[in-house]
């Protein structure tokens, strides 16, 4: 087996005090790579050819070829770009960056500005609005591969394409998707840390109400375990995606992605798609049917209540000295009916060394 030769060191690489496992690695015809998406879980693909057209998208190629769309980018007084949906509206919530609408060529300027404070990463859906060599080189990405996939695992319909083009050690906080993806990078290098569903209770998401839905609460760099204890018990999968990967990230796993410091730009593609339609309901409940029971019925009691503000009382009334006992915990162990984080980290951990890149993988 022939070692892998890495473009990365690990000073490049944030710390963090938590254990990360290797995620799995396959070459494109390797089966196991179809086992895991079958199943749901994440595997980094090789040699899809996926966005191979893509992977010229640097900032001048971009410059010259996209056209004058507006582009949304984020503006942020630090590395992290913590999303938040401005539909949302809650009292006293301060926005952690600036959204801003800017023409490529404004988002060129301020990223070679050298004297500049702030950091961005322009995040945009692609849309008919490219100029015509953005059109062809989209046209040629490999359709074929990934429609096979959508097939073989039965999803819905493709929904977007977020092209993501993002500075040196600019930080995506933790968080999960509600739809499947197949995380495509074109260029640069971007470490990314998975969690799988059941570890839901150790990353505290923020309410379904809160402009941070879906974003977890733990600040990585100073978690606040005095609030959040059940953090310790959190464990990753990462790897470093370079130029060529493919990342499928299936709906509800948590993800946290951090650009490589000192390593330029880097530019990815999402494919998200619509989740396949829940089949015969089994018991126990998975992780992500329980995840999205817990999302509906935060929904419910919102819409009934029509004050977020209400909402934390009906659920504290509710669960006061009945629904909040010590037992709760004994859960976190045997796992019951959340997946049992164990086998995950067995399953990823066997297929993670079968496919002749996975040995070498860094314990990202
Ligand atoms: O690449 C990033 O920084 C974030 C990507 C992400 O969160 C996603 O594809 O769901």
């Amino acid at each position: 087996m022939m070692a892998e030769w890495n473009a990365w060191t690990d000073d490049q690489l944030k710390t963090y005090n938590f254990p990360i496992h290797p995620l799995p690695i396959c070459s494109v015809n390797d089966p196991q790579a179809e086992e895991l998406i079958k199943e749901q879980k994440p595997v980094v693909i090789k040699g899809s050819e996926l966005i191979s057209t893509a992977q010229k998208w640097d900032l001048e190629y971009l410059r010259e070829h996209i056209g004058d769309g507006e582009f949304t980018v984020y503006e942020s007084d630090s590395e992290s770009f913590k999303y938040y949906d401005d539909k949302k509206v809650i009292d006293g919530f301060t926005p952690p960056m600036k959204q801003r609408r800017m023409i490529f060529s404004e988002f060129y300027d301020a990223i070679k500005n050298k004297n500049r404070t702030k950091k961005y990463y322009l995040q945009q859906p692609l849309n008919d609005k490219v100029g015509p060599q953005i059109v062809v080189d989209f046209i040629n990405f490999n359709w074929k591969w990934i429609k096979q996939q959508q097939m073989n695992n039965n999803w819905g319909p493709l929904t977007s394409n977020l092209l993501l083009i993002s500075e040196e050690g600019n930080v995506t906080p933790c968080h999960y998707d509600e739809q499947e993806n197949f995380y495509s990078q074109a260029n640069g290098y971007k470490r990314v840390i998975l969690f799988p569903p059941s570890q839901y209770k150790y990353l505290y998401p923020h309410p379904v109400y809160h402009p941070h839905d879906r974003q977890s609460q733990v600040d990585f760099d100073e978690p606040n375990l005095k609030l959040f204890p059940k953090f310790k018990k959190v464990v990753g999968f990462g790897t470093v995606l370079g130029p060529g990967d493919v990342l499928y990230l299936p709906s509800y796993w948590f993800h946290y992605f951090e650009t490589l410091k000192n390593s330029g730009i880097a530019t990815a593609i999402t494919f998200w798609y619509k989740a396949a339609p829940v089949g015969n309901i089994t018991y126990p409940l998975t992780a992500v049917q329980l995840m999205a029971m817990m999302r509906n019925t935060e929904k419910m009691i919102l819409e009934a209540l029509k004050d977020y503000k209400q909402v934390d009382i009906f659920w504290n009334m509710l669960a006061a000295g009945r629904y909040c006992k010590d037992v709760q915990d004994d859960t976190d162990d045997e796992d019951a009916g959340v997946g049992n984080d164990a086998s995950v980290v067995a399953k990823l951990g066997d297929i993670g060394r079968c496919t002749g890149h996975g040995d070498e993988a860094k314990n990202v």
